[in-house]
This record gives C-alpha cells, structure tokens and sequence, in this order.
C-alpha cells in the first residue's frame, strides 16, 4: 500500500516535503505529484479516481490560496483525503484552511493545520497501523523518541 502526495504547484513543495521526509523515515512508499484542481482538472480526476486501483490507501493534498484541490480529490476517491492547508501569500494560510477544512457533508478532508504535512503523513501512517503491525511499532518508537528528546531537554 502507498501513500499519494498531491500539491497544486510546485511552489507549495517547500510546505510538503515535510510529509515525504516523515514517509521516507517510516519506510512507507509514496508517489507524488504536481495537479491542480483548477489548473490540470481532467489530470487530476484521472489520477483521483483511479488512485485505489494503483494500491493506495491515503492521499495527502496540500494547496494554498482558493485550496479546493483536497475536496476535489475526495469526490473523486473514497480513500481518505487528509487535506495540507498551505501557507498563502496574501493571507498567511488562513484562505487555505477555510477553503479546505468546511467540507459538505457526505465528502469529508481530514484537515491539518496551515503547514501540517508532517502531521498529515503521521496521520496516514497511523491510519495504517490500524491493520499493519510494523506501522503501529514504529509509531511507538516514533513517540517514545519524541518524548524522550523533549524530557532530555534543558532549558
Ligand atoms: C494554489 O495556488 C497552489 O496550491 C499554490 O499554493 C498557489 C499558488 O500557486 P503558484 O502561483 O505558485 O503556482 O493553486
């Protein structure tokens, strides 16, 4: 099973990388890509409604600005959708998760903070260790780590 990283410009892979970089040190698979829901919409339907049928089981979608791009790809897919506002230039992000987060009921986005996409890839892995032992392992150590760092701190 793999995970989709979807953006809608390449501008936004600064705000996203940082879910690669969690999947890559979690060992989970991933492909992404640049599509845009208002931009390259027949691309992105194409790659949203046959993403379950190429082995995924979560898609991360980050976008700024009108951020329409996670919703969009939640109608074309019931995998789940864990939507990555990005940080917008005009209006710090704030457009990005209002135009992301209030879904209509019926076509739900799993919504992270302005930035979150190392919280949006823990998510998805999480998601996997419901049913996948070695994921659930790993994110024990993950935390054990994490809080670790933290009680080992001195200020
Ligand atoms: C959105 O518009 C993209 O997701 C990006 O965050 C924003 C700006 O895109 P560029 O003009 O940098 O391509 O669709």
């Amino acid at each position: 099973m793999k995970v989709g990283i979807v953006m809608g410009s390449t501008s936004d892979w600064d705000a996203m990388k940082g879910a690669a970089e969690i999947l890559d040190s979690f060992g989970v698979e991933y492909e992404k890509r640049v599509l845009s829901a208002h931009r390259t919409p027949a691309a992105l339907e194409e790659w949203a409604s046959s993403a379950r049928d190429r082995g995924f089981c979560t898609i991360i979608a980050g976008a700024g600005g009108a951020a329409h791009l996670a919703g969009v790809v939640a109608a074309f897919t019931t995998l789940p959708v864990i939507g990555v506002p990005v940080k917008s230039r005009s209006l710090e992000g704030l457009d990005s998760l209002l135009s992301m987060v209030q879904m209509p009921p019926g076509i739900p986005v799993a919504c992270v903070g302005i930035d979150g996409s190392k919280n949006a890839a823990l998510l998805a892995i999480e998601m996997m260790g419901i049913t996948n032992p070695e994921m659930k392992s790993k994110l024990d150590d993950f935390r054990a780590e994490q809080a670790a760092k933290i009680l080992a701190t001195e200020i």
